[in-house]
């Protein structure tokens, strides 16, 4: 018997129970347990169809993820689904939470699919790196069309069950709740009226229309290159639903096709990274010293300080999960203002078709406009969204202080001030927490939570949880200036600004990082973001400084790096070539231009791994994995380097620290590998293995 399933009959009616925690992903076990519950029934002469449901929180949720890097103990998947289609008995999938991956593949091969109403069906291998290499890319299309089938699996998403009825990729609902019963149910109906038993891959009707149209392939790798840039996996999953066309009805030559695409994307660097990174994201929720008891805090009501871009932002974050926010403003004015904002995006939303109007009405009903601190008495976490400023962020934590309930979290959003002198304002820095949003706040995913020395436990369990419930991915940060993902970018910035001194292009410097997978350089970005608004705290003089000081503030305004287009494309400035130049001129910066994009790179990007190196040797990150998560969450590092510290791990430290050791000799101090850098390449050790 299975540790991992349950064999039962019911009448003519064979139940396959699989509850592997948590997600009853298709690990050795559960093949295991499929094989032997499979053959039991295929023999024993009272079973007539077969019903295949999980218990726990989801039918599975595709092959486990962490077996790819180890060597395969039989029975293969292929194997059991071989068992399974190749069956003289029907099998009914019954589905519930999300049946992903080769969960739904799985699914697939079962002769019939009934799912409950809440569940999701798809194939997000696409995510990581991968396609579905258990016949997804040839069982798919064969059931929704060529089109569907592509944006599906190259989207990666997850689909309601009612659209996916709609689909064909389930072929019924059961009632929410009562999915074993209803199963069972159909699986009768199915004996009772002598259906037959249908294997999706002896459907070939929905192929035609693409096999009278051989250049679809292409086009539609045309029309998405931008969004498939850097990625290796959705070629090759074009290239496999294209074999599923080209094969059909030959299903075993396409699957032999898909097997060669799958293989490729699983031995690649980009699938690698991917696949760590996917537990990266899971990891960080990870804290020493917080365990599941750890206390929680009610968080039923926020209070947002500032509703400008920033705090509206935040604001939205918990309107969107329907958490009341009060928005707090010094001024009528600057209140509307901010709830036009709130609008505005909302209504922008809705006319895409992302919510109905009925929902923006109910998310702004639950704002409250509020007038000065004082109405914030009763709010269970107060999140402080102000001018960057210490002296103001300390007077509002300290009034915070007075005016807010016994155990009520008190958050900051600081992106780089001391988060344990404007906790030590409020009288209870154990309730005080940093809160970093990142613009546009109700966007981007990464959240750093920042731990003051004295923020409790409870506060963090509580952010981090609270962080989930909101859709972002929470990072713990210690407290230093800019934390984790700033900190670590500042080395880039600095770098890109001392290598356009010297006299690199800057176009060069763009180019470089953009081959690299950013989605634009650092100089494009700064023009797109504004240079009054990156420059606003800094003092000494620039290069931006100067643009700004000319009225070139990027491109909203007279271009700023670049010159702009009334299409906004940008392209080469006199101006800020003379600029730089000056500059350069000004500060006696030797003119030796970097060459080629790979030297670019190191200089660029060397330095944010020696900091990241930096700031987990300081205690800053829990671990090298959470620094990656908040790069590829906060600044859009591409997601298949696996971020700069797995990145540094796949080129060998040893190789940094010796480039970082030349540049220290040519250009000083501040490229001195960090101590744990050094020691890591001395060992053979890495950050992230
Ligand atoms: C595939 O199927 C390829 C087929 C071709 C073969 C030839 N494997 O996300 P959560 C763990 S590729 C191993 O926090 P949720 C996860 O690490 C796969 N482990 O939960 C975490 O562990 P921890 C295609 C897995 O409720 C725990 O489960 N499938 C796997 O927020 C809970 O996870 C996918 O890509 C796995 N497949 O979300 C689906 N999945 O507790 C991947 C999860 O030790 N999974 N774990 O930290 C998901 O998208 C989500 O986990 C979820 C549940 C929606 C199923």
């Amino acid at each position: 018997m299975s540790s991992v399933a349950t064999f039962e009959v019911e009448g003519s009616i064979g139940i396959i129970t699989v509850d592997s925690p948590p997600v009853n992903a298709l690990g050795i076990n559960v093949r295991r347990a499929l094989d032997e519950g499979f053959k039991r029934f295929s023999s024993d002469a009272a079973v007539e169809a077969v019903v295949l449901v999980c218990d726990g929180r989801t039918f599975f949720a595709g092959a486990d993820i962490s077996e790819f890097d180890k060597p395969q103990e039989g029975p293969d998947l292929q194997a059991v689904f071989d068992l399974i289609e190749g069956g003289s008995k029907p099998v009914v999938a019954a589905i519930h939470g999300t049946a992903l991956g080769g969960g739904y593949e799985l699914a697939l091969i079962c002769h019939y699919r009934i799912a409950v109403p809440s569940a999701k069906v798809g194939l997000p291998e696409v995510n990581l790196g991968l396609l579905p290499g258990a016949g997804g890319t040839q069982r798919l299309p064969r059931i929704v069309g060529v089109p569907a089938a592509l944006d599906i699996i190259t989207g990666g998403k997850p689909i309601a069950a009612n659209a996916a009825l709609e689909l064909g990729m389930i072929d019924a609902l059961a009632a929410e709740g009562k999915l074993r019963e209803d199963a069972i149910a159909f699986a009768r109906q199915i004996v009772a009226e002598n259906r037959p038993l249908l294997r999706v891959r002896d459907r070939n009707e929905k192929l035609e229309a693409a096999k009278g149209d051989p250049d679809l392939f292409d086009a539609y790798l045309a029309k998405n290159a931008r969004a498939f840039k850097g990625f290796k996996a959705p070629g090759n999953i074009v290239r496999a639903v294209q074999a599923a066309v080209e094969t059909a009805p030959d299903f075993d030559a396409g699957m032999a096709r898909e097997t060669e695409l799958f293989i490729e994307l699983r031995d690649s660097a980009e699938s690698a990274a991917q696949r760590y990174y996917f537990f990266a994201e899971r990891e960080t929720a990870k804290i020493p010293g917080i365990a599941k008891d750890t206390p929680l805090l009610p968080v039923k009501s926020v209070g947002v300080v500032g509703a400008g871009t920033m705090g509206g932002g935040i604001a939205m974050n918990f309107l969107n999960i329907g958490v009341p926010v009060s928005l707090v403003e010094m001024s009528q004015e600057a209140l509307d203002r901010g709830i036009g904002v709130i609008r505005k995006t909302y209504e922008a939303a809705a006319a895409k078709g992302r919510m109905s109007p009925d929902q923006v009405e109910k998310r702004l009903g639950l704002i409250t406009p509020c007038i000065g601190l004082e109405t914030l008495g009763e709010v269970d976490l107060i999140v402080e969204a102000v001018f960057e400023q210490m002296s103001v962020k300390q007077d509002i934590f300290a009034k915070l202080g007075a005016i807010a309930r016994p155990g009520a979290i008190l958050a900051t959003n600081t992106s780089f001030l001391d988060v344990n002198k404007i906790a030590e304002a409020s009288g209870r820095p154990e309730h005080v927490v940093g809160l970093h949003f990142f613009a546009p706040a109700n966007v981007m995913r990464l959240l750093e939570v920042v731990r003051g020395t004295r923020t409790d436990l409870s506060v963090i369990a509580t952010a981090m949880k609270l962080a989930k419930q909101i859709g972002k991915v929470p990072v713990l940060s210690g407290v230093c200036d800019g934390f984790i993902a700033n900190r670590a970018m500042r080395a880039r910035g600095d770098q890109a600004d001392q290598l356009v001194l010297e006299g690199t292009p800057l176009e060069a410097v763009d180019q470089a990082a953009c081959g690299y997978g950013f989605a634009m350089g650092p100089f494009q970005m700064m023009d797109l973001v504004g240079l009054d608004v990156i420059g606003r705290d800094s003092t000494e003089q620039t290069v931006m400084s100067e643009l700004v000081a000319r009225d070139r503030l990027g491109l909203k305004r007279n271009g700023g790096y670049y010159d702009y287009d009334d299409k906004r494309q940008g392209s080469p400035s006199p101006v800020a070539r003379e600029v730089i130049a000056g500059l350069a001129e000004a500060r006696g910066v030797p003119q030796i231009p970097t060459e080629g994009s790979e030297e670019i790179l190191a200089r660029l990007l060397y330095p944010v791994v020696n900091e990241g190196a930096r700031i987990l040797e300081e205690g800053i990150a829990v671990r090298a994995s959470d620094i990656d998560v908040a790069l590829i969450t906060g600044y859009n590092w591409p997601v298949y380097t696996g971020g700069p510290m797995f990145w540094a791990d796949t080129i060998g430290l040893p190789k940094i620290v010796a480039k970082l050791k030349e540049y220290e000799g040519r250009f000083g101090e501040s490229f001195k590998p960090a101590a744990l850098l050094e020691k890591l390449a001395a060992e053979g050790g890495s950050f992230t293995r």
